[in-house]
């Protein structure tokens, strides 16, 4: 099908998902009197199908919530009592400008901090316009290690860049490891393929802390001690060498490290494993054999286990065990923590770095915003907020939010909706949805880029990304030509990238017409032809050392907090959807010996509390954690009413071992009854 069809008064367009989120599904996007009535899958994608999760039928109540930011506004009250009043995109342009230029004689454009991550993950309102404003500001640069970035280092650390297998070929898989990776919720294709290998006969492991959906739905469940996947991985790998489950010829062709690697797996006897793990030996020498004999295997890792102080070390020793296998090239063997390293778009012309000028600009690792915004040494005077929720999703909220309380600290916030992180903003602007841009996907799971075509008109006053900084630089007085660049002049610079194998035949005509392009992997460019380390090899000689376990064990808290996504948000996307809020939780899972010690029964109001802050939820009793282990889902925004404040209150901002990656989960808490709300 082409771009729209009409089917009476009603028009079907083609679109993308544009949310952070693997399966970047293709959609349907039913339209009548220009407004969007209906959200569907696309049955004609060849990976997603027509299938798509619940959250993203209910995209229609989204973008024509009559709580979306319609105007500009200009806070008119304290900081923090979410008090605006509307004003024109010209004053809000002369108020910015003016701002910037006073910034920037008096402390320079260091001082000035752009804080953006992927609430739209297309290329040219994620890191096309924005990018290319920034740098030409000079501006302060911003770290976005928030997701993956401990993972990807350990990951790259092996195999050189984020390239996995393809995963429509993990249909043929006989073993699927999912491993940290709540796949039911957050990565919903990959289920239907293992569905269907399952039929031909393949098995499915999980490992995980928590007895979540996807464990329940697996064929084994390994329910391990949070932060120790890398002893685990050392004692698979130690069982692998014991019992000869090892592919020498493999290795001896592909990698390299394999005497270091041996050297190092040594200690990690079953006996040592069981002690550090939580699994027992019986478990172990179970996955080992079945990881050591079947064939083909698939790790599916997700991002869940590399939340934590040693996450480049788990994912580096996990990321080693399709080589010791020889799994790589067999049809269904290999790995996927993400595929984004294949879209190899051309970030100078997209971006243009060279514009920045600014030989001395900081760069703020955005997991420590709160610090970062009380360093009076090298301060920080303006900050510009979009496609992201600061004030929900980053690290230790209560130097956050002291931070955006600085009476002194300009704050520019770009979103559809009034988020918390609105609440400290002195001008709020209103963003289109992806509905009302023209952009392009590309998918951090599956092989196919896609092009958004807009299906709607933007909604009141609503600004893309892109028009909003294509204005600003103008505004700004920057008269480069590439400000005057359109968003197909960008998604053509970003597809130009004739080094690229994977970009080949990839057109914007190409996109216009079919919709999507599936990138160009073929034998010779694809793992283990080819792999992405500077000497061409799987590097075995693995550079970060594991237990840290001990490290975090150490807290004077004794109860471990695990606060990862739930089924239907995504982020803190959604969380103020009423719809979708019904069907969720905010309760903390406590196990039943845990709960019996605090008089904790399930329904009770408790605060959960450590020595960065306190939270107030239900509880839910289950043994669905272990002991020692707390878990909660979703990040809810703020509810007064309720008295429940961020998560992320009480979640650390100590940097991962490399990467400078978000240790979400490395969290020790206690908890408590909390008696002052009615039942
Ligand atoms: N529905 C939904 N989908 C989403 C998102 C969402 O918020 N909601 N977010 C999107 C984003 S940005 C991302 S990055 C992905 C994340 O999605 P996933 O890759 O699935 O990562 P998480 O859900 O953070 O964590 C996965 C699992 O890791 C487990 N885990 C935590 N610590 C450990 C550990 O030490 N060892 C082991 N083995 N397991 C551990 C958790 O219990 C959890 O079940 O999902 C994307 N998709
Ligand atoms: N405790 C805890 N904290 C976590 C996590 C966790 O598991 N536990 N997960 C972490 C992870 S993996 C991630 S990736 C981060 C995600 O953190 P964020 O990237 O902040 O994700 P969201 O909360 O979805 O916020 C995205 C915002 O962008 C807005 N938006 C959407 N489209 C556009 C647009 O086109 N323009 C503009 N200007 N705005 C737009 C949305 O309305 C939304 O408010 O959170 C991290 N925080
Ligand atoms: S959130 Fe994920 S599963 Fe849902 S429609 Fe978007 S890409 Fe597909
Ligand atoms: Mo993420």
């Amino acid at each position: 099908m082409k771009g729209a069809f009409s089917l009476s008064r009603k028009t079907i367009h083609r679109s993308v998902c544009p949310l952070d989120c693997p399966d970047t599904c293709s959609l349907h996007v039913e339209t009548e009197n220009g407004k969007i009535t209906n959200v569907t899958g696309n049955p004609d994608h060849p990976v997603t199908k027509g299938l798509i999760c619940h959250k993203v039928r209910k995209m229609p109540e989204r973008v024509n919530d009559p709580e979306r930011i319609l105007y500009p506004l200009k806070r008119v009250g304290s900081k923090g009592d979410f008090s605006f009043q509307r004003i024109t995109w010209d004053e809000a342009y002369r108020e910015m400008t003016q701002r910037f230029h006073h910034i920037i004689s008096q402390f320079g454009a260091n001082a000035i901090l752009p804080y953006s991550f992927f609430g739209n993950m297309g290329i040219v309102n994620s890191e096309g316009m924005d990018r290319r404003f920034f740098n030409r500001l000079g501006s302060r640069k911003l770290a976005r290690t928030i997701c993956n970035a401990a993972g990807a280092e350990g990951y790259h650390w092996t195999m050189g860049k984020s390239a996995g297998i393809d995963p429509e070929d993990t249909v043929h898989s006989k073993l699927i490891v999912i491993w940290g990776c709540n796949l039911i919720s957050t990565n919903l294709h990959q289920v239907v393929y293992a569905n269907k290998a399952r039929k031909n006969g393949a098995k499915i492991v999980v490992i995980d802390v928590h007895r979540n959906r996807t464990a329940k739905w697996a064929d084994h469940f390994f329910q391990i001690k949070p932060g120790s996947d890398d002893v685990l991985a050392y004692g698979i790998i130690h069982l692998l060498i014991e019992n000869g489950w090892t592919d020498t010829s493999f290795m001896d062709r592909y990698t390299e490290g394999f005497e270091a690697l041996q050297q190092r797996v040594k200690e990690y006897t079953p006996e040592v494993v069981s002690e550090k793990t939580g699994l027992t030996i019986d478990e172990i020498l179970k996955l080992s054999k079945m990881y050591g004999t079947i064939s083909p295997t698939f790790i599916r890792i997700g991002n869940g286990l590399q939340h934590h102080v040693n996450g480049a070390a788990v994912t580096q020793a996990i990321s080693s065990l399709p080589a010791i296998t020889g799994q790589w090239g067999k049809l269904g063997g290999g790995a996927l923590k993400g595929n984004s390293g294949y879209a190899e778009w051309n970030t100078e012309k997209l971006q243009r770095p060279d514009l920045h000028q600014n030989p001395e600009a900081t760069t703020t690792n955005m997991n420590q915003l709160g610090r970062a915004l009380l360093d009076d040494q090298n301060p920080i005077k303006a900050l510009f907020v979009y496609n992201c929720n600061p004030a929900q999703v980053a690290p230790n909220q209560n130097l956050v939010r002291k931070g955006l309380l600085r009476e002194d600290l300009f704050t520019v916030v770009h979103d559809l909706f009034l988020t918390d992180s609105c609440r400290y903003a002195d001008i709020v602007l209103p963003a289109t949805s992806h509905f009302e841009n023209l952009d392009i996907y590309k998918s951090y799971w599956h092989l196919y880029v896609q092009l958004n075509e807009p299906t709607i008109e933007p909604m009141g006053e609503c600004k893309s990304n892109f028009t909003l900084f294509k204005e600003l630089a103008a505004h700004m007085g920057f008269d480069d030509a590439c400000f005057q660049d359109t968003e197909e002049d960008m998604i053509r610079d970003g597809l130009d990238n004739p080094e690229s194998p994977y970009l080949d035949g990839l057109t914007y005509e190409t996109l216009r017409d079919q919709g999507w392009v599936k990138l160009n992997l073929n034998k010779s460019t694809s793992v283990p032809e080819k792999i992405h380390t500077p000497s061409g090899k799987i590097r075995l000689d693995h550079r970060f050392a594991p237990g840290e376990r001990e490290a975090q064990v150490n807290s004077r808290f004794p109860l471990q907090l695990i606060s990862g996504p739930n089924h239907q948000f995504i982020n803190s996307t959604f969380s103020n959807q009423k719809s979708l809020q019904a069907l969720e939780k905010p309760v903390v899972y406590i196990h039943p010996e845990d709960a019996r010690i605090r008089n904790i029964e399930s329904g009770k109001m408790v605060e959960v509390f450590n020595e960065l802050g306190r939270v107030r939820m239900r509880a839910e009793v289950t043994e669905d954690v272990k002991e020692s282990l707390i878990i909660t889902q979703g990040l809810w925004w703020d509810d007064e009413e309720n008295d429940r404040y961020s998560i992320n209150h009480l979640t650390p901002d100590v940097l991962s071992d490399a990467g400078g990656g978000a240790t979400f989960f490395n969290c020790f808490v206690d908890v408590k009854i909390y008696n002052n709300l009615p039942e």
